[in-house]
């Protein structure tokens, strides 16, 4: 997969040279490059913002760096690359959006700062690209570079490759609709706490359930948003008991 990074902070994403997503890097699964947007202004001062139309506080970025900067990225003939708009005011990045973007070829992450990108640049930029304005969540960063090292990484991890063993892509929180179960690990009894008797067991059977009892009862006490959505067919007698 090939993913560009255009951003006025390229040394935010230095930490994409780091850890599993640094060594896909390094095997070459993920061919991942980091565009400074103020290389593609022409003024002296390297200018990417200026004042709102209609007034208003803060500085809006201007368009022609980006236009520039994003079809020196787009790349000649190929099928439409994904432009991720990391905004606020986009839709809310999930692990659904995750896999379904670690199936594309080309993702290019557009970060901007201050209040925002000049709107324009987003229309025009649907003529090569599939545009997706996208947010982590409800609360406010200062630019989208934040959000894009989460993004790369959870997409990232899922390409083939990536994680050196995919079964541990499976039984993870949200992969099945729920929060994941705890985990516990030696000694067997820490600081009085012993771990539950039932993972001492040996029974493979017990320890699903028990899991699985976890997973239902986490996610109704952390996510009762999720347990609305959880699809009830899903749920077998001993869920609908716990
Ligand atoms: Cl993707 N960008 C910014 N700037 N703020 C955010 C966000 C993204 N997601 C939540 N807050």
């Amino acid at each position: 997969m090939r993913i560009d990074v255009v951003s006025i902070f390229p040394e935010y994403l230095a930490a994409l040279e780091l850890s599993l997503i640094g060594k896909a890097r390094q095997d070459g699964l993920l061919d991942l490059a980091v565009h400074d947007l103020r290389d593609f202004t022409t003024d002296r001062h390297r200018t990417v913002d200026d004042t709102p139309y209609g007034g208003g506080a803060g500085m809006v970025m201007k368009p022609e760096p980006w236009a520039q900067a994003l079809e020196s990225v787009a790349g000649e003939g190929e099928n439409r690359p994904v432009l991720i708009v990391p905004s606020p005011a986009g839709a809310v990045f999930t692990q659904a959006m995750a896999y379904e973007l670690a199936e594309e070829k080309h993702l290019v992450f557009a970060c901007g700062r201050y209040e925002g990108i000049d709107e324009r640049v987003l229309e025009w930029a649907g003529e090569r690209f599939d545009v997706r304005p996208v947010s982590l969540g409800d609360y406010v960063l200062n630019g989208g570079e934040v959000a894009v090292l989460a993004m790369v990484e959870a997409v990232g991890r899922l390409v083939p490759g990536v994680v050196g063993n995919p079964e541990s892509l499976v039984e993870e929180s949200h992969s099945d609709g729920l929060l994941e179960y705890p985990v516990y690990t030696k000694p067997s009894a820490w600081r009085e706490r012993p771990v539950p008797e039932v993972l001492l067991s040996g029974n493979h059977a017990k320890i699903a359930r028990f899991r699985r009892d976890e997973q239902l009862r986490r996610t109704a006490a952390r996510r009762p948003d999720l347990i609305e959505k959880f699809d009830a067919a899903s749920l077998d007698k001993a869920d609908r008991a716990t």
